[in-house]
């Protein structure tokens, strides 16, 4: 690091004090834009750095609702519209009891950088709340989407601030929540949210978007070295949309995903996950990983440990922040897997990513191999806009150019500054120049 990235993420600590993960995504972004930073004084002229860590703007609100049994229930509600260089604020809402400010910050931030990273003009942003989805009623669901929009639709708009969905966020959600945006302004904006559903403005291939992109750039790494996911074995981590999809692309390259999991444990099934049953038991009966075991001969429910004791050729990351840490890493390393993609954001700790860095396996950060979902997310407001609706295989191909292009951009940034292969430097330095050049344009703001 240089001292301007170290005073910079000094300030990063001291001004948003405990807010740990949001501190370690600064950090991981800082660290390799070192290089970037060399030969640019306009770069620190223009306080780029200092700028780009502070969010444009927090919005944290309190969300009350009544659940089934007439209890007044009260949740905070967060939106971080982090920077809007290159187009509205861009990024998912997160409904799970861990979110803080911190975490929607170092999402926030993340997405600066993968939305840069698909060239599609869509600035970073995040949101949330700490309620839990996890055992509430269709009815619980519905009240508290429709309260916590009364307030995030003063602040949202297709040309301003676009959310989506993420963890405990899905189909139904986005739903409940556009639903109530259209009767709290009296407008039709379908391109105020994205994931939504088909009857309404939702794109073909989103649902699908994020799991198969991941799939999709594990893929090209293997291609650097000749090689590609025909007949490997591999660890995939959570059971949720991001999981889900990556099994069925995983599948359709010649792939054997062995591993699922969620909160409660994991399961290994050694011949392969059977993609028809997870679906039913994740999608349509909402149920755990061990309901799937249950009901599938061979596969085994393990509760200690994590999916990275499982020896394979291929990790995919796709639960939370911070599940893969250096232990878990060094496991990996040792029973010979090569790749590590990941779906999920933030999921490897500095210590796992160390690891892979030393070690010289393929490693891509879920800011270069998750795009395909925010992605596909701007392919929805692009139909929006244009009130068309492509079928599922253009959608499909443009996603498909859109990861190649991110890999390939990823490749070439890296080899640009001397370091072939690394795609932390790679995705951070192309997202952050393409952030900060246009920043530098728009002047001081
Ligand atoms: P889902 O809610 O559909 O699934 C999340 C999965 O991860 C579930 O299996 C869940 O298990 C597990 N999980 C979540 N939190 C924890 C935790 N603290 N500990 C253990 N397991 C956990 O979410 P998605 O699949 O959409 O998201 C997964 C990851 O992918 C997240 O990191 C998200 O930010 C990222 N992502 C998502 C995108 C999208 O388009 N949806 C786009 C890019 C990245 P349980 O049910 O037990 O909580
Ligand atoms: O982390 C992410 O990129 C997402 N949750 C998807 C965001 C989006 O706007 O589709």
């Amino acid at each position: 690091m240089n001292a301007q990235v170290d005073k910079v993420y000094e300030q990063v600590v001291a001004r948003n004090r405990g807010e740990v993960e949001f501190h370690q995504a600064v950090r991981e972004v800082l660290d390799s834009l070192t290089p970037a930073l060399e030969g640019h004084p306009e770069y620190t002229e223009n306080g780029l750095l200092e700028r780009l860590v502070e969010p444009e703007r927090q919005i944290v609100f309190r969300v009350p609702w009544v659940d089934d049994a007439g209890n007044v229930q009260v949740n905070r509600g967060f939106r971080i519209e982090f920077n809007s260089a290159l187009g509205p604020y861009k990024g998912g809402l997160r409904f799970h009891p861990s979110v803080n400010i911190g975490i929607i910050k170092f999402l926030g931030f993340e997405q600066i950088f993968k939305n840069a990273l698909t060239g599609q003009g869509i600035g970073g942003g995040k949101g949330g709340s700490d309620f839990d989805p996890h055992g509430k009623s269709d009815a619980e669901v519905m009240r508290f989407c429709q309260s916590f929009m009364t307030e995030l639709s003063r602040h949202i708009g297709p040309n301003t601030d676009v959310p989506a969905g993420d963890i405990g966020v899905g189909g139904r959600e986005i739903g409940y929540l556009f639903g109530q945006y259209k009767r709290l302004r009296n407008r039709y904006d379908a391109g105020v949210l994205t994931g939504k559903g088909l009857g309404f403005g939702g794109s073909l291939a989103r649902t699908e978007a994020t799991g198969y992109g991941t799939v999709l750039f594990a893929q090209s790494m293997l291609g650097t070295k000749g090689d590609s996911l025909e007949g490997k074995t591999v660890a995939v981590s959570g059971s949720g949309n991001v999981a889900i999809y990556a099994v069925e692309k995983l599948q359709a390259l010649g792939g054997k995903a062995v591993t699922i999991s969620d909160s409660s444990g994991y399961v290994v099934d050694e011949a392969g996950i059977d993609l028809d049953l997870l679906k039913q038991v994740k999608e349509v009966e909402r149920g755990r990983v061990a309901d799937y075991a249950a009901r599938r001969p061979g596969a085994r429910v393990a509760t200690g440990g994590s999916v990275w004791q499982v020896p394979c050729d291929v990790a995919l990351p796709c639960a939370t922040q911070n599940e893969l840490d250096g232990d878990a890493a060094a496991t990996l390393v040792k029973n010979g897997c090569g790749v590590v993609a990941e779906g999920a954001n933030m999921p490897s700790t500095p210590e796992a990513i160390e690891v892979f860095q030393k070690a010289g396996i393929l490693y891509a950060p879920g800011k270069a191999a998750n795009a395909g979902g925010v992605a596909t997310s701007a392919l929805e407001m692009e139909q929006n806009a244009s009130r068309t609706r492509w079928d599922f295989e253009t959608a499909n191909a443009k996603l498909t150019d859109i990861m190649a292009d991110i890999h390939d951009s990823c490749v070439e940034t890296a080899e640009r500054y001397g370091q072939p292969g690394n795609y932390v430097l790679g995705a951070n330095v192309t997202g952050f120049t393409r952030v900060a050049d246009v920043m530098i344009a728009h002047g001081i703001i």
